[in-house]
């Protein structure tokens, strides 16, 4: 059994979409990122990196990165459509659109949700989410320009680049502007939040409900 380690609203998101695809045996561990756990020694020790998501493995292997998770998974469920195996047709440019997401798109979005970790003083850190907020922008034109599909990223249909553009687009402080600009991104964004493994990732990952204080 897999057990995936996440945070609410987090890269887990993809990994358990893709989980689910795949109709895995798996696991949910939470790691509370707001009280530190993901710097504590026990979880450095399955991912040095300090960063959520990571995989233990059914071999008691863990890895961290998306990227190289949904690869992995992809080769070890090679039977499942929603990853493009080596030969196929379309394994070049699934590989390459996963490593943008994974690469400029995902550290775009940490530059507009923590723009402070990007900036030397606090005077230029609304300059740093000021640009955060173009590029990132400019990062969902490209997305919407590369659609190849009719509905889905890739023309084969439904792959586990949409769950990630999909993940990355849940992250936009205007979600709803974005995305009518980008009719393309957003017939892809509706088409994955109905599909039943994306819906299962998002509803788990979705933040918890305050309790009212007395
Ligand atoms: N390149 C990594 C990025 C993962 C990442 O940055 N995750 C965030 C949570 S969404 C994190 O762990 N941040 C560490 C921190 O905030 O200290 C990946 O693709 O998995």
């Amino acid at each position: 059994m897999y057990t995936l380690y996440w945070e609410h609203m987090a890269g887990s998101i993809v990994v358990q979409a893709t989980l689910e695809a795949l109709n895995a045996d798996y696991r949910m561990q939470y790691v509370d990122m707001g009280a530190g756990q993901h710097l504590k020694t026990d979880f450095l020790k399955l991912n040095p990196a300090a960063r959520i998501p990571a995989l233990s493995l059914p071999g008691g292997t863990t890895i961290g990165e998306t990227g190289a998770i949904v690869t992995l998974l992809g080769e070890v469920h090679a039977e499942s459509p929603v990853t493009p195996q080596p030969g196929d047709a379309d394994r070049g440019a699934f590989l390459f659109w996963l490593n943008v997401m994974s690469t400029a798109g995902y550290v775009t979005s940490s530059r507009v949700g923590h723009p402070e970790r990007f900036a030397r003083d606090d005077s230029a850190i609304a300059q740093v989410e000021a640009q955060g907020d173009k590029d990132f922008a400019e990062f969902f034109n490209l997305m919407d320009r590369s659609i190849a599909g009719d509905v889905y990223f890739l023309r084969r249909g439904l792959t586990a680049l949409d769950f990630y553009v999909t993940m990355l687009s849940e992250w936009v402080s205007d979600r709803q502007a974005l995305l009518v600009e980008l009719p393309r991104l957003r017939k892809l964004c509706s088409a994955v939040r109905e599909t039943p493994a994306y819906r299962t990732a998002l509803e788990t990952h979705k933040m918890p409900a305050f309790e009212e204080a007395d």
